[in-house]
Parts: structure tokens; C-alpha cells; sequence
């Protein structure tokens, strides 16, 4: 087939954001559903609102994966359109993650609009449609890859990584139930075991993993390459957390919950661990309250101890040790794969 104009970074996203056109049109088309028109544009509209105006880092990172993989710049058309669709899906993951997180986490905006279920209409709707845009990815998947030999490894794939991150996301939420609300149990143990689960396996491991399996690669011989991109996605969940109280909601498209919310974030854990006895009190009163003169006191002590002087050094630290674990790779592609993700993270500031 012929090769499509995919060789830039520019032409591999334009080429992406046409593929989206066409799966919606698929699943809009999907003959199991006899849409009403009512159905038919809500599902339209759902989609744009949910699934579009984010980054696309997870989806293009399965594209930009397959090419190093492949040591070649340019796919032919298939190829591209195969990788394109699996970093679909890995959007529509996320998607589905994002629309059931903001109503868990009573977050208001997101990508710089209303979170999907505060639209007016939406409401509880929301949650079904989740379970809609989980379920959409099998629908993709069944359509586009029923017929090659990994589509199992590839299904499995996808329910392993659904599964991790619902646990961490269990773990996250039941830190923070009322009655429970012990900050004396929030340390760097508890919060590692939460971001590896809720983030590090669906926004790291798995679109390397696709990358993998599309290269037709048994994914049981790359765990030392899943336990480094695990690592890189514990980093990209504390530099979250880190722009959740510091990232400018202009930019970020998000504003912070987490000081409200009672979440075990970096930066609490890093406050409770340099806090004297009368900062903790600071803590212990004023953490996990929705009054903002509450959330300004956390603020001002999280600037008294220096979190952000804190979090540059772990940020540079932490750069360090996971380009020394990249370079003890045996593959070069493998190397390239890792260090192209590492480096689209690296001091991000949304
Ligand atoms: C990020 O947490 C984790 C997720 C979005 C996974 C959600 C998993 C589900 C099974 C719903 P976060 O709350 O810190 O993200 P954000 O800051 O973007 O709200
Ligand atoms: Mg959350
Ligand atoms: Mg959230
Ligand atoms: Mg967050």
C-alpha cells in the first residue's frame, strides 16, 4: 500500500485527527444500535465533548511508539491507520476515566469547559455515558482487528489495564472517606501504590504495550520495559499532582480539587513528612475542606516549606535515574521508545 504522509510530527497528528471522524462515523453507523435521531446526536455530541481537546499524548504516543519500534519514519496507509485506531481507543479510555472521575472527584472544568456531567442535560447521564464509551473501544476493536492473531493478547490488554486502574482509583477514593480521614496514614508508600495503579498502567504502559503487540511481539518479554514506564507514570501523576495546587487553570484546562477533596497528593505526603508539630496542626485543621480560607492555609504552609523548591528537585532527580534504567537496555528502538516518552513529559507544565 502506498505510503500515506505521515514522516512529521505535524503530518502523523493530522493524519490522527481524521482517523476520529471515521471512527465516530463507524459507530455512529453501528447496526446494532438503531439510533433515534435524539441517541444518534447525543452520542455525536458526547463524543466531541469527551473524547477531543486533549493532548492526544497517549494516543500519538502509540503511532510515534510503532515507528521507532519499526525504525521507520513514514507507515504505510494500513499500518498508520491501524496504529492510529489503537491510540483511539487508548483515548477513548481515558475519556471514559476523565467523564467518571470528574463526578467522583466533584471537579468543575475540564480541557477548559464544564466537566462533561455539569452540562446542563447531562447530569447522571454521564455515567452511563461512560460505560458507553468504555464499551465503544470494543466495538473499534472487534471492527478493526478481529481477524489478526493478536486481537486476544490485545482485548486482554485492555481489560488488565481497565482493571489496574479502577483498583487504584478504589484505593485513591477510599483514602479520602469521611470518618476515615486520618492524615497520620497518608505516606510515600500509600501514595505510590495509589498513582502506579490509578494512572501509570493506562497512560504509559499501555500505549507502549500496543505498540508492541502491533509489531506482532509477545508482550511477556518486555517487563523490564513495563516496569520503566510504570515508573515514568508514577512521575507524570506527581507532576499532576504538583500542577493541581500549582499549574495555571487557564493553561491546564483543570482546576485543582485535591486540597479539598482530602487527596493522598504528593504534596501533602511531601508537607506531613517537613512539617514540625504546629504545621501539622495547620494540616490536620485545615485539609480536606471546601472553604477556601481552609485550602489558602494548606497553600501558604506548602509555600512556608518550599514544596516547589521540593518537587524540582525530585523532577531532576527523577529524570536522572529513569534515563541511567533506559540507557541499561539492551534495545536501541526499545531505548528510543522510552526516551521519546520520557522526554514529552519532562517539565511539562499542563
Ligand atoms: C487521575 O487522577 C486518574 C484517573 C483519571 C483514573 C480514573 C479511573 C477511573 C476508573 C474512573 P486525578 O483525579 O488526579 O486526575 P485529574 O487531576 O485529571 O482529575
Ligand atoms: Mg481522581
Ligand atoms: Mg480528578
Ligand atoms: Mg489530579
Amino acid at each position: 500500500m502506498a505510503a500515506a504522509g505521515n514522516g512529521s510530527a505535524g503530518d502523523t497528528k493530522a493524519v490522527f485527527a481524521q482517523i476520529y471522524y471515521k471512527l465516530k462515523e463507524e459507530l455512529l453507523a453501528d447496526p446494532a444500535f438503531e439510533f433515534t435521531p435524539e441517541s444518534h446526536q447525543w452520542i455525536d455530541r458526547m463524543l466531541d465533548y469527551t473524547v477531543l481537546g486533549g493532548k492526544c499524548n497517549r494516543g500519538l504516543s502509540v503511532v510515534d511508539s510503532y515507528k521507532l519500534l519499526k525504525g521507520t519514519d513514514v507507515l504505510p496507509e494500513d499500518e498508520m491507520f491501524l496504529a492510529c485506531t489503537l491510540g483511539w481507543c487508548i483515548e477513548w479510555l481515558q475519556a471514559f476515566f476523565l467523564v467518571l472521575d470528574d463526578i467522583m472527584d466533584d471537579s468543575h472544568t475540564r480541557r477548559g469547559q464544564p466537566c462533561w456531567f455539569r452540562v446542563p442535560q447531562v447530569g447522571m447521564i454521564a455515567c452511563n455515558d461512560g460505560i458507553i464509551l468504555r464499551n465503544h473501544i470494543s466495538r473499534i476493536l472487534r471492527l478493526h482487528f478481529r481477524g489478526k492473531p493478536y486481537y486476544a493478547d490485545l482485548l486482554d490488554l485492555f481489560n488488565e489495564v481497565e482493571f489496574k486502574t479502577a483498583s487504584g482509583q478504589l484505593l485513591d477514593l477510599i483514602t479520602t472517606h469521611e470518618g476515615e480521614k486520618d492524615l497520620t496514614k497518608y505516606n510515600i508508600t500509600v501514595h505510590r501504590r495509589i498513582v502506579q495503579y490509578k494512572t501509570a498502567y493506562y497512560s504509559f504502559y499501555l500505549p507502549v504495550a500496543c505498540a508492541l503487540l502491533l509489531s506482532g511481539e509477545d508482550l511477556n518479554n518486555f517487563g523490564a520495559v513495563e516496569n520503566i514506564l510504570v515508573e515514568m507514570g508514577i512521575y507524570f501523576q506527581v507532576q499532576d499532582d504538583y500542577l493541581d495546587c500549582y499549574g495555571d487553570p487557564e493553561f491546564i484546562g483543570k482546576i485543582g480539587t485535591d486540597i479539598e477533596d482530602y487527596k493522598c497528593s504528593w504534596l501533602v505526603v511531601q508537607a506531613l513528612k517537613r512539617s514540625d508539630e504546629s504545621q501539622k496542626q495547620i494540616l490536620f485543621e485545615n485539609y480536606g475542606k471546601k472553604d477556601p480560607a481552609c485550602v489558602m492555609k494548606v497553600k501558604n504552609l506548602y509555600k512556608e516549606l518550599d514544596l516547589e523548591a521540593v518537587f524540582l528537585e525530585y523532577e531532576n532527580e527523577s529524570y536522572k535515574k529513569l534515563i541511567a534504567e533506559i540507557e541499561a537496555q539492551p534495545s536501541i528502538p526499545v531505548q528510543n521508545v522510552l526516551k521519546s516518552f520520557l522526554h514529552k513529559i519532562y517539565k511539562r507544565q499542563k
